[in-house]
């Protein structure tokens, strides 16, 4: 049954959680009530599904404007730069994740808005965080640009929960693989590049080492988290920075293993490039208790049942492609 009493903005529709949200949300509570937004165009499989505005996060009036005028009652913001770019143009990336989450906490705050979502990363953790099941609450010194903003951005969802009351819930999403639309700049994405490469060419370069270990997540399991996250009664959260969640934990050699149960003959080849050190500098798997107990989280994939599901996906995508030809 949709749930309609709230109207929604997502922010960053088109990007790689955006799209997949945003179609999850309007499930939920109706195709109209959920207006999606980007800088981008308008992503292709959101085309018809429900209300589309082209909007600039960093352009707080106009970001007031549409919240007033579409009566928004909950944002999702999901627009952001990510680890590997980032690091490329660190005050661009500084400037862009921290001033977008501050426009929304505050027309949050002056609106007294319902609810708003805003995720964080694994990228919080840095070289100094325990490396095996990392804690909820440990010794956090990330060393990227993305993660420094993103532990910022937690406290500052902190301070507007304490100070206003302001609902804001946050997730610290791990590499999310997807085959509906791909990531961009992140240092997880070779966890998605390699499942189309091997469909199409039956090898992969790597820019990550053979056994480097990541925490991962299948996204049908990261829209879950989140939709079951802000679904939960708030006295519940006890957590206002932002939630360890835990999905899996593999290398790129034991995901090429498991393509291989697919592609036996496909081939890896490895050339690390910078992005080795930021994924050096992350926990290789996380705990995710606190998660566990304050609102019930549970992962339903691991690495070969992501897989297969994967091929199952991307290959239908394929021949739908070369029928339409
Ligand atoms: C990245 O690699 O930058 C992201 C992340 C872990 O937040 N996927």
């Amino acid at each position: 049954m949709p749930l309609r009493k709230d109207k929604i903005l997502v922010i960053g529709a088109s990007g790689q959680i955006g799209v997949e949200l945003t179609l999850a949300l309007r499930k939920q509570y109706g195709n109209n009530n959920v207006v999606a937004s980007d800088l981008r165009e308008e992503n292709a499989l959101l085309k018809d599904t429900g209300p589309y505005v082209s909007l600039d996060m960093m352009n707080k009036e106009m970001l007031h404007v549409q919240v007033i005028r579409q009566n928004i009652t909950q944002i999702y913001l999901l627009a952001a730069m990510l680890s590997a770019t980032g690091e490329k143009n660190p005050n661009l990336a500084w400037h862009l994740n921290m001033q977008g989450l501050l426009n929304v906490l505050d027309i949050a705050r002056e609106e007294k808005l319902h609810k708003v979502y805003w995720p964080s990363s694994i990228a919080v953790f840095g070289p100094t965080s325990p490396k095996i099941n990392c804690p909820q609450q440990t010794i956090i010194e990330p060393s990227t640009v993305y993660g420094i903003s993103k532990y910022a951005g937690e406290f500052w969802c902190n301070y507007y929960f304490n100070r206003y009351g302001v609902d804001v819930r946050s997730i610290r999403y791990p590499g999310l693989i997807s085959y509906k639309s791909a990531p961009g700049g992140g240092t997880t994405d070779y966890a998605v590049e390699i499942y189309q490469e091997a469909l199409d060419h039956n090898k992969y370069n790597c820019f990550l080492s053979e056994n480097t270990y990541l925490p991962m997540m299948y996204m049908p399991d990261a829209i879950r988290a989140t939709l079951e996250l802000m679904n939960a009664p708030a006295e519940n959260i006890s957590i206002r920075t932002a939630y360890n969640i835990s999905g899996m934990s593999f290398s790129p050699n034991e995901i090429a293993e498991s393509i291989k149960t697919h592609l036996p003959d496909f081939n890896m080849h490895y050339k690390a490039d910078s992005r080795q050190a930021i994924a050096d500098s992350w926990p290789q798997s996380i705990d995710d208790s606190v998660a566990k107990k304050d609102w019930g989280w549970k992962p339903q994939y691991d690495l070969q049942k992501m897989t297969d599901d994967m091929f199952n996906n991307l290959k239908a995508t394929k021949t739908l492609n070369q029928d339409q030809d």
